[in-house]
């Protein structure tokens, strides 16, 4: 397989176990070399704490973009992550544009909802410009409240299987090739992944733990892109990052009152094992 450099998009919230402090270890123990645009700077994320500082950072992301442009930087893949504002996403976009390879693997994780809600700071007009931007992703990542933003449909605590394959069409229509929908649970015991890949569905079913917490999802898609950047399948890079997940969870449960982030950095050395491609 050829050397991949990945390029990830997202803040640094400087405490609080997501994003780039989640990405960063988990592509370098998939064994990726991977380079960082942080967007914003944050003292902790916008959920889970009381308060939070907030520095745009997209000016800088010009900059660089300019910088990598003029020096002929680029990179084979990009994961994107929570972005603070349109500027970045503009920003993100020109990355896309300009600093990939012709075949480079477009991941966009569209972090800005969860349990039916924008997080703090978003609002409806940043939704539509990721709707824009997400039409060139070759995989997108919702969770299902994120999904129903970016589609208009009504969100549900519970459904069935013709409203998850709803959400799975309105989002394709968005343009996006493949859609990995997170957090999609028919009864209490489980929970799981659907996905749409070239117009199949299919469905990845594991363990339910009581409690997630943010940046579950930041852990989510950074071990779903080591596997897929790794070279496996979407289906087979879906199961591993669903099952570290799962590890995850297991490990902040022997932690009462941890409730701010998933406690993943014990149990890394299972994800290398768990993103080995045995060809
Ligand atoms: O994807 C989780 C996340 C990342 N970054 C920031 C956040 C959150 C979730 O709350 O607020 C800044």
């Amino acid at each position: 397989m050829s050397y991949k450099r990945i390029l990830t998009v997202q803040d640094i919230s400087c405490a609080g176990q997501c994003s780039l402090t989640v990405a960063l270890p988990v592509l370098s123990v998939c064994g990726i070399e991977t380079a960082v645009l942080p967007c914003s700077l944050l003292s902790n994320h916008t959920t889970g704490f009381d308060d939070y500082s907030f520095r745009d950072l997209s000016e800088d992301m010009a900059d660089i973009r300019r910088q990598w442009s003029a020096q002929n930087i680029k990179f084979s893949a990009v994961y994107s992550g929570y972005m603070g504002n349109k500027n970045q996403l503009q920003q993100l976009k020109s990355i896309m544009e300009n600093c990939l390879e012709t075949d480079a693997v477009k991941i966009i994780d569209p972090a800005m909802a969860d349990n039916g809600r924008l997080y703090p700071g978003l609002d409806i007009e940043f939704v539509n410009e990721v709707k824009k931007l997400v039409g060139s992703a070759d995989y997108i990542l919702p969770n299902i409240t994120e999904a129903c933003m970016l589609t208009g449909i009504k969100y549900r605590e519970k459904y069935t299987e013709d409203y998850i394959t709803q959400l799975l069409d309105a989002v394709s229509l968005l343009g996006c090739k493949n859609i990995v929908l997170t957090g999609v649970s028919y009864n209490s015991d489980t929970t799981g992944i659907a996905i749409y890949e070239d117009g199949q569905y299919s469905y990845y079913c594991h363990e339910k733990l009581a409690k997630s917490s943010p940046g579950t999802g930041d852990v989510f898609a950074s071990a779903f892109t080591g596997a897929l950047i790794n070279g496996h399948s979407t289906k087979k890079s879906a199961a591993i990052a669903a099952d570290f997940v799962v590890e995850c969870l297991k490990e902040t449960e022997k932690h009462p009152g941890h409730s701010y982030g998933p406690v993943f950095e014990p149990v890394l050395g299972k994800l290398i094992e768990m993103t080995k491609k045995d060809i």
